[in-house]
């Protein structure tokens, strides 16, 4: 039942019409139609724009080679001797050089895209780049769109989707953990496991039909538990596959460590401090700060995105009141609930009810410059991790920022599992379809075929061999040019 990649890489080119997928009548996914195979050779500058010591510009597609050696010129030709790095200059389509630098071919199916790719790696000029591009495309090259490079190679079986979106992440990671987990997917880790789930649906859709064969029999009862127990299994193994979600959006985003307090306490001084830079607005009038303002900071290996908020007071001002409802939706949704004080004033009474000061974890003494005066309640919610800092001359904030590590919510072993907002709903909708044959194996096993061949397609979807053109196109989008 799986897609024949070959026959969709005869089926891909640029703007392909939409057909019905040939594999099943009751599953309504388009997928790509007969049309003439990829005949295209695509250029594109795979380094960031600007100048740099070495800017690379990448060719691939059936003429890769006959183009690279006209517009290079080695002693020793690059077709003799694939993967192996050649020197020569770059020459217009007059013979006029370019540029001197390094070239190298490799030939398909054994290199990224799974055609003839060339790589030229010249100086960093913006110049020489564009250049080099406009020579190949004298040559009969077109330009690449952005990921076409990744999106040939997903096309060619080289890559699942998975993988496909993982090369993205490890471009975009900002952080050791986001890159360890984006390489593992990128090494088809994760497809790994996806590809499990849909082994052992298949097992069970196999099991279920063998019995619809005999319509007139029922399903015999130890069957039925055998089906159930395997279906339990997969489900679990499609929850954990799921758990990760939460944690990697988190990653990507910025694990959110909210600022709250009354006014004029030094909420916005301490997020200026923490990210070096002046975010948000510092006055001695209470109530400057009405909507939050965030920074992001990289701190050991992870992403914090620190949001100030408006100051907790009771105001009459309809904006600063929205300020202080809007501080509270975002404390049910921080990871970190940080609670600055001016720590050279004693307890602010005001605010000793209120269920934003039990809920937080850490507890800012600011203005230590001042010296110290606040007495801490005891109760509910107490005692908490204590940091006397002042924001201002910069003391304190080293051991502050550990103490905001240290509260992070703490994700157990190597982070894996889905990880793009695409992924989630494909197995959540593949969890509800298995927990639903789960229940109808019984009473009604037709339903229960149909919800596993469900659950089947989102595992497809998952791994890119069922899926829309527009879906196809708006994932490579994402990806940079010469990607
Ligand atoms: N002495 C001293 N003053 C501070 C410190 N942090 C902030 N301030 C001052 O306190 C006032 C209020 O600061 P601001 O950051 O706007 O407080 P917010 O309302 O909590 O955001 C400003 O005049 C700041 O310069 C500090 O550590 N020491
Ligand atoms: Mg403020």
């Amino acid at each position: 039942m799986t897609f024949d990649r070959r026959r969709k890489r005869r089926h891909r080119e640029r703007r392909r019409p939409p057909g019905r997928c040939p594999l099943a009548a009751s599953w309504e996914t388009t997928v790509t139609s007969p049309t003439e195979p990829a005949h295209s050779t695509i250029v594109a500058v795979a380094t960031p724009r600007g100048r740099g010591g070495l800017g690379v510009v990448r060719l691939s597609g059936p003429k890769a080679l006959s183009i690279a050696e006209c517009i290079f010129r080695s002693k020793k030709s690059l077709s003799g001797r694939p993967r192996c790095v050649q020197y020569g200059q770059f020459v217009d389509g007059d013979g006029k050089q370019i540029d001197a630098g390094l070239a190298w071919f490799m030939q398909g199916p054994s290199s990224y895209t799974g055609e003839d790719t060339v790589e030229l790696s010249c100086h960093g000029s913006e110049l020489v780049v564009e250049l080099l591009v406009e020579a190949a495309l004298q040559q009969g090259a077109v330009v690449a769109e952005r990921g076409e490079f990744t999106q040939r190679a997903f096309l060619n079986g080289r890559l699942d989707l998975l993988q496909a979106e993982a090369v993205l992440d490890v471009i975009q990671a900002g952080t050791r953990r986001d890159l360890a987990a984006a390489l593992g997917a990128a090494g088809g880790r994760l497809s790994d496991e996806v590809r499990r789930v849909r082994e052992a649906t298949l097992q069970c859709i196999v099991q279920v039909e063998a019995h619809l064969d005999f319509a007139d029999e029922d399903i015999e009862p130890q069957a039925i538990t055998i089906v159930r127990e395997d279906l339990s299994r997969i489900t679990d193994s499609v929850q954990q596959l799921r758990q990760g979600y939460e944690g990697a959006k988190r990653r990507r985003d910025g694990w959110m460590v909210l600022l709250v307090g009354p006014t004029n306490v030094g909420k916005s001084t301490l997020l200026n401090a923490l990210a070096h830079e002046e975010r948000a607005i510092v006055a001695a009038t209470p109530g400057t700060t009405r909507d939050w303002v965030d920074a992001r900071v990289v701190w050991g290996g992870e992403l914090l995105r620190i949001v100030d908020t408006a100051g907790l007071r009771p105001s009459s001002d309809k904006v600063e009141m929205e300020g202080v409802r809007r501080t509270q939706e975002l404390a049910t949704e921080a990871d970190v609930l940080v609670l600055v004080l001016d720590g050279a004033t004693p307890w602010p009474t005001q605010i000793s009810g209120s269920e934003i000061v039990s809920k937080a974890q850490v507890v800012v003494l600011n203005k230590q410059d001042l010296g110290l005066a606040t007495h801490l309640p005891e109760g509910p919610g107490w005692p908490k991790t204590v940091v006397p800092v002042s924001a201002k001359t910069s003391i304190g904030l080293g051991r502050l920022q550990e103490a905001l590590l240290e509260a992070l919510p703490r994700e157990s072993g190597e982070a894996r599992g889905i990880f793009r907002e695409r992924h989630d709903p494909l197995l959540s909708a593949c969890e509800q379809a298995l927990k639903r044959a789960a229940g109808a194996l019984r009473a009604e096993p037709e339903k229960a075929a149909a919800d596993l061949w469900e659950a089947l397609r989102q595992t497809d979807e998952l791994l890119g061999e069922e899926i829309g053109d527009e879906v196809l196109d708006r994932i490579f989008q994402e990806f940079c040019i010469g990607k």
